[in-house]
This record gives structure tokens, C-alpha cells and sequence, in this order.
């Protein structure tokens, strides 16, 4: 499968990039695709202009990632090693208690995190599985940090009794172009994927809601996940681009990885065609390297997860994120409001 975005030359134009765009719901797969193939710079231009005009320049949500109930989920999600079908040397576990939970809730408050994000490999959660993850969402809100969870698919009841619990946002992911899915799992449907984000949304839950790249599609798939997910209505308040970490074991492990400025132009698409969504540099940073992530910066991103785990697989150590951070005169968002007013400060 082609992995490489190229344009043909084009001759030079001085132009300020139009930040105005189609209205929502118009954003089509062949207008996300020109903007995907757009010269490098005047795409990194335009996506800056945008991020400019609706986020403070400097800010970068810390969201720090739990996995709280780990393993041997019945799905099969190609990219995933938390699937009791592969072979992944990932042990299947209980739910952790709340004072565990609340511990590394603690502690990531501590290193600078402002959202909190507790992750189950659950395909979708039972009713008693709701009612003790309330529980955690309650323990984590009352540290003063905003929640966020991932659950697999929910009944609409079941979100709303999340909202009671006072959770914030829920994540829960396209991960790719309609037309590509089938490729990378079989056990569920897009519309399922689809029906949870309505129940999410009708709940009052912010959706946190984006999708994986480097797991073999083709360009066109790129250009239609980011048309899902800009066509939503609304468009999810975080958006999170992941690239694809290979683990061995599970069946996309062998993928040719995505090139890493193929994978700063989706973040820009995404910037320019959802201005006002956080737009997170998720897995993957740890191939990235940092003037990458720096590039990625530019494109729009304004968050990242932060510590030294994801849910199973390693992220850069919080050191070598601060450091990062301070060398690019980034400022850790001091609230955590998903408001565009939102402060920042440093870390350092
Ligand atoms: N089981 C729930 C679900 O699938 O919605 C929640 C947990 S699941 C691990 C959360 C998300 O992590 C997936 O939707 C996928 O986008 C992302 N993810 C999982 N494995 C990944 C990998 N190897 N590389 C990048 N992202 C991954
Ligand atoms: C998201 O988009 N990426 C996160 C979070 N939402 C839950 C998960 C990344 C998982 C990477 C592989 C792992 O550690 O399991
Ligand atoms: Fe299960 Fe979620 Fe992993 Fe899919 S991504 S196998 S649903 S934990």
C-alpha cells in the first residue's frame, strides 16, 4: 500500500493561505486530500495561520493515559495488543482499585498533567463495570483533574450514567477511513463506532474522537478519516492522532511505518478542517524524534500524552517531554479548559 503523500512541483506562488473554509458538514475527502497534498510549507503556513486565529500560540494540554483494566479483550483490532487473540506477552487483568487508580492520578497531577484518561480493553462495558468506573471518575474529578475515559461501546444509559459520574470527555476512536475498517477489524462495525459517539454526545460527554495512521492505508483513507471525523456534528472537541506503534504479535505489526511528514500533514489537515478541536499528537512519539514532534507543533497540535506509558506500550520519559517542551518555549496548559482562554505556564 502506498504510505507516501507526494505533489507534483507546482510553480511558486506568494499567497496568504485562506483560513476560511466550507461550512461544517461540507468537507469533502477530495477537498481534505488536495489540502493533504498541498506543498509542504504553504500547508504548515496555512495550519499555523489557523492555529493562531483560534489557540493560544504556545499551549499544550498534558493528558497523562491509565490503563485501568488491561488485556484480554475479545476484539480484534489489527494495531492492537491488548487482544486476547494475539500473541502479545500482554497479560489479561482485573479492574485496579480505586486508591491504585487515584495514586497515578495523583502523581500525574503532580508531574504537570491537567486531563486524565483511563483506558479498559473492553469491548463494550457491562452495567456493574459502569457503576465501579463511576466510582474512579468520581475519586479522579475530585483531585481536580479533568476526566476522560475509554470503554469500548456504550448504551446510550451507560453514558449517561458516566456524565452523573462526572466525566468529561470519553474516547472513543474511527481510527480510519470507512472503506480501509474491514481491513483492520472485523468484529465490529463503523456504524457501532458511530452509535457510541452519538450516545456519547447526547449525554453531554465531550467526544474525544480521532484515528490511526501507518497500519498500510492509502492516502485516500487518511483523507476520509479526517472527512468522518470533521463531519461530525459537532466535530469532536479532541482530536487524537495516533501512529501506529507495531507491536509484535498482532497482525499490522509488519506495516511499512508512515512517513513522518506524511504524518505532520495529517495533523495540519486536522488543524485547518477542525480549528477548534484539541488536536493531540498521541502514540508514536517515541519514533518520531523531536524535530518532528517540533513540526508536528507547527502543524497545530496543542496536546500530547504525557508519561511514560500509554496503556501497555512506552512515550517518552516526562523529563524528555519537559525538556522538549521548554527547548521549543511551549507552556503546559495551566487548567486544563478545553476553553480557547485557557492560560498556560511552564513547567521549568
Ligand atoms: N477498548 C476500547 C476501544 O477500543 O475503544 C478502549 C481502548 S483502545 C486501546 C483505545 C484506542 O487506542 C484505539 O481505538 C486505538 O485508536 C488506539 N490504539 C490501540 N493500539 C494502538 C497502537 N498499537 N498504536 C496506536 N494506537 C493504538
Ligand atoms: C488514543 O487515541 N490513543 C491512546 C488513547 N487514545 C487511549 C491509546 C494509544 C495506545 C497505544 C498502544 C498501547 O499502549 O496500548
Ligand atoms: Fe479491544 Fe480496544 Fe484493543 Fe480493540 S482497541 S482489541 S476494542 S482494547
Amino acid at each position: 500500500m502506498p504510505s507516501t503523500t507526494t505533489a507534483a512541483p507546482q510553480a511558486i506562488q506568494l499567497h496568504r493561505p485562506v483560513a476560511s473554509r466550507p461550512v461544517r458538514g461540507a468537507w469533502s475527502v477530495q477537498a481534505i486530500q488536495a489540502l493533504l497534498d498541498k506543498p509542504l510549507m504553504d500547508l504548515l503556513f496555512e495550519a499555523q495561520t489557523v492555529h493562531r486565529d483560534h489557540w493560544p500560540k504556545r499551549d499544550i494540554e498534558l493528558a497523562t493515559l491509565l490503563s485501568v483494566k488491561t488485556g484480554g479483550c475479545p476484539e480484534n483490532c489489527g494495531y492492537c495488543p491488548q487482544a486476547a487473540e494475539f500473541d502479545t506477552g500482554v497479560k489479561a487483568e482485573k479492574l485496579m482499585a480505586v486508591d491504585e487508580v487515584l495514586r497515578a492520578a495523583q502523581a500525574a497531577k503532580d508531574a504537570g498533567a491537567t486531563r486524565f484518561c483511563m483506558g479498559a480493553a473492553w469491548r463494550a462495558p457491562k452495567d456493574r463495570d459502569i457503576e465501579k468506573v463511576s466510582e474512579l471518575i468520581g475519586a479522579v474529578k475530585g483531585l481536580g483533574l479533568q476526566t476522560c475515559a475509554t470503554l469500548g461501546m456504550l448504551e446510550w444509559h451507560q453514558a449517561q450514567a458516566l456524565k452523573d459520574a462526572g466525566l468529561d470527555y470519553y474516547n472513543h476512536n474511527l481510527d480510519t477511513a470507512p472503506e480501509y475498517y474491514t481491513d483492520v477489524v472485523s468484529t465490529r462495525a463503523y456504524q457501532d463506532r458511530l452509535d457510541t459517539l452519538q450516545h456519547v454526545r447526547s449525554a453531554g460527554i465531550s467526544v474525544c474522537c480521532g484515528g490511526i495512521v501507518g497500519m498500510g492505508e492509502a492516502p485516500v483513507h487518511r483523507a476520509g478519516l479526517i472527512a468522518q471525523l470533521a463531519n461530525l456534528d459537532p466535530y469532536p472537541e479532541s482530536v487524537p492522532i495516533n501512529s501506529l506503534v507495531r507491536v509484535p504479535g498482532t497482525p499490522l505489526a509488519d506495516s511499512d511505518p508512515i512517513d513522518p511528514l506524511d504524518f505532520v500533514r495529517m495533523i495540519a489537515v486536522a488543524r485547518i478542517t477542525m480549528p477548534r478541536a484539541r488536536v493531540r499528537l498521541s502514540a508514536g512519539r517515541q519514533q518520531l524524534g523531536e524535530a518532528v514532534q517540533a513540526l508536528c507543533f507547527l502543524a497545530g497540535a496543542n496536546s500530547i500524552f504525557y508519561g511514560d506509558k500509554l496503556l501497555v506500550t512506552g512515550n517518552p520519559d516526562v523529563e524528555a517531554d519537559v525538556q522538549l517542551l521548554g527547548k521549543l518555549g511551549l507552556l503546559a496548559t495551566r487548567h486544563g479548559s478545553a476553553s480557547l482562554k485557557t492560560h498556560a505556564t511552564a513547567l521549568t
